[in-house]
């Protein structure tokens, strides 16, 4: 029996099982009649290992998180919140895409309002594309207040308030056709970066791509972020034009290089593709060139030159600063950096940026000094053909140290250590920094992304845990059909080897980054702070119902419904509107008990809303349909939570 466990397993879990059947022993009350751990074990076939990641990322009930991961949902276009180690989700919080638990977009209005504002090309997006997300900083530190994602796919930026993992704001980038360096934050949450990554023209509605060089252009967009309001200040944000290569990651500098931002580029043989035509696809075009272009950019410079008279061009409702303006106040520079690049990463000291090609098997550390000092020397002279200063590769690489098939994004700890994702060979490589040096890999499965740290992109990164993004997850879980989910793979990286912990299936969409912080920064409220607390205003609203003020009031057509909610009852119970009126539905749960949230669901109109303890919601729609619909409390809230209940009567008309 017992066949999965080598000889060499059996004694250290039969001293394990001891050891844990023992200290059960000592310390329970009731005894442990049952099986020990190491029968467990055996029978279940788990190795010592198995055992080991086991107890390391149990928790017991009750117990919460030492961490807390934000990882983008992907094509969901939300947000998943994950506790880890234990690797539970806790939470989806709605942002591009509607959501009918959080009522997100299914009737309330202040939801609808966020998903309207990102509306783009005149249609209602229901969908987007999330990639990085980005905590808001204060010295380079997470602080635990905010969360932007961005989406790809249409280029938009959320802001999530992280009072309460909600969606309060969505700002689009018209100039952009898509985006994928973004969200990245400056240290203190000056700014929200979005680079673009297709690039379409910038100065006209419409260009076919034969004129791709004269009028398709990059785009980086520095968001204003106005932290009192909680709101990303679309008027105070500015874009820079950048010549038409496709943008890829982007990060913001720290300590020695704050103030400047590094954005890598891809396709800069300015590849138009058409494969149909008998050129070479876009995936030979751009990829010809054995070096492209890291963009470094001094944003703290660009803020001010932004703000002068003068030296902004409007495009589509934006400021932009033109490239010949960038180029001659010295607010952006060109290093070559090897081979299709895709992340890039700043050290938490600030002092260097690691750059991965995805065909260049390795990490290129540039050195801050030395670009520093390529800039204030006036550079080389030579230029790319838009004219943006050049500095020479050798003049800013401090090392290359060679990691893999197909490197992507890099990972620091607390130890003067980085990891590197090696998509091709499906490992994370652990690599020193002083000096550059491989120290180990590990297997991950497979196909990896993005790399998450603990606190991984603050100055201090705790180490400890490292979660593999990975895209495919074949023969880890149990079949599903074709479409797979992906893996999320938590490693601890204390050990050496580093040891593979925990796999958590993603069944949602792809996400590719997620950002991990130490759950005792986060401070969300456990109950609105108030009775008619409006989450959009993050105050209380003036005139949302509460206890002794429910009443239906006609106003011509428009019939205002002031209803609350309590266990178990909402009141009014009836709603009699007659065939076409407007009703507007203004609803609060009176109760301030933590979780007792009631939900809003209206038979056959599209409409449910999520009511927690204090918050207050606008529903609006019109009556067109005559008839009779019950609606109903959407939330297990009690033992008579079925009869929390009404009607909702519409007359015919006539
Ligand atoms: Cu590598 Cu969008 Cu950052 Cu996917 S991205 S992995
Ligand atoms: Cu309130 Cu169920």
């Amino acid at each position: 029996m017992f066949k999965q466990l080598s000889a060499r397993w059996v004694i250290p879990v039969v001293a394990f099982g001891l050891f844990f059947g023992l200290a059960l022993a000592s310390c329970s009350e009731g005894g442990t009649a049952g099986m020990d751990v190491s029968e467990v074990a055996r029978e279940r076939h788990l190795s010592e290992q198995d055992v080991l990641a086991a107890v390391k990322t149990y928790q017991p009930t009750g117990r919460f998180d030492p961490y807390v991961l934000f990882a983008s949902g992907g094509h969901s276009g939300q947000v998943l919140v994950i506790g880890v180690p234990s690797m539970r989700l806790l939470k989806v919080i709605a942002v591009f895409t509607p959501e009918p638990w959080q009522g997100y977009g299914v009737g309330a209005v202040e939801t609808q309002d966020v998903l309207d504002e990102g509306r783009m090309a005149d249609h209602d997006l229901t969908w987007g594309d999330t990639h990085h997300p980005a905590l808001s900083e204060s010295e380079g530190d997470y602080d635990g207040q905010y969360l932007f994602i961005n989406d790809k796919a249409n280029p938009r930026i959320a802001v999530i308030d992280l009072r309460d993992f909600e969606t309060k704001q969505i700002v689009t980038d018209p100039n952009m056709g898509t985006n994928h360096g973004g969200t990245f934050v400056t240290p203190n949450t000056e700014y929200v970066i979005e680079a673009a990554q297709y690039s379409i023209p910038l100065w006209e509605e419409y260009a076919d791509v034969d004129r791709y060089e004269e009028s398709y252009r990059g785009l980086v967009t520095f968001w204003k972020f106005d932290r009192a309001s909680g709101r990303i200040d679309h008027d105070a944000s500015f874009s820079m034009e950048l010549p038409p290569y496709w943008h890829d990651l982007s990060d913001a500098g720290k300590g020695p290089s704050f103030g400047w931002a590094f954005v890598n580029s891809f396709n800069t043989e300015m590849a138009t593709g058409g494969f149909e035509d008998g050129n070479p696809p876009f995936e030979a075009g751009a990829s010809a060139n054995d070096m492209d272009y890291m963009h470094i950019i001094n944003w703290q410079k660009a803020a001010r030159v932004a703000g002068e008279a003068g030296k902004t061009r409007m495009s589509r409702g934006m400021r932009v600063i033109p490239l010949a303006v960038s180029i001659e106040e010295g607010l952006l520079y060109l290093t070559p950096e090897p081979k299709s690049p895709h992340g890039v990463d700043v050290t938490p000291d600030g002092t260097r940026m690691v750059v991965s090609g995805k065909l260049d098997p390795h990490a290129t550390i540039y050195s801050w000094e030395k670009i520093r000092s390529a800039i204030d020397s006036g550079g080389s002279g030579e230029t790319d053909s838009y004219g943006i200063p050049i500095l020479p590769f050798d003049d800013v690489l401090e090392a290359q140290v060679e990691l893999g098939l197909g490197p992507l994004h890099t990972q620091f700890d607390d130890k003067g250590n980085a990891y590197t994702s090696i998509f091709l060979e499906s490992k994370v490589a652990k690599w020193r920094l002083d000096p550059p040096e491989l120290l180990e890999k590990i297997d991950v499965h497979y196909n990896v992304g993005h790399l998450a740290m603990a606190e991984g992109d603050t100055r201090t990164p705790d180490g400890k845990y490292l979660i593999a993004m990975d895209k495919w997850s074949i023969d880890r879980f149990q079949p599903v059909g074709p479409l797979l989910p992906q893996n999320f793979q938590l490693i601890d990286v204390d050990e050496s080897p580093m040891q593979l912990l925990y796999d958590m299936p993603i069944g949602i969409g792809e996400p590719h980054y997620a950002q991990m912080i130490k759950a005792d920064k986060l401070e969300p409220f456990q109950v609105y702070p108030g009775v008619g607390y409006s989450p959009h205003l993050m105050a209380l609203k003036e005139g949302a119902p509460v206890s002794g003020t429910e009443r239906i009031e006609r106003v011509g057509n428009t019939v205002h419904v002031y209803m609350t909610a309590m266990r178990s009852h909402f009141k009014p119970e009836y709603i009699r509107v007659n065939q076409g009126d407007e009703v507007v539905l203004h609803v609060t749960n009176i109760e301030q008990a933590h979780d007792a949230t009631h939900g809003l669901g209206i038979s056959k109109y599209n409409v449910n809303v999520s009511i927690e303890p204090g918050e207050t919601q606008e529903i609006r729609f019109t009556a067109d349909q005559a008839g009779v619909f019950p609606f109903y409390c959407t939330e297990f809230c009690s033992a008579l939570h079925l009869e929390m209940a009404g009607y909702l009567l519409v007359k015919p008309a006539g």
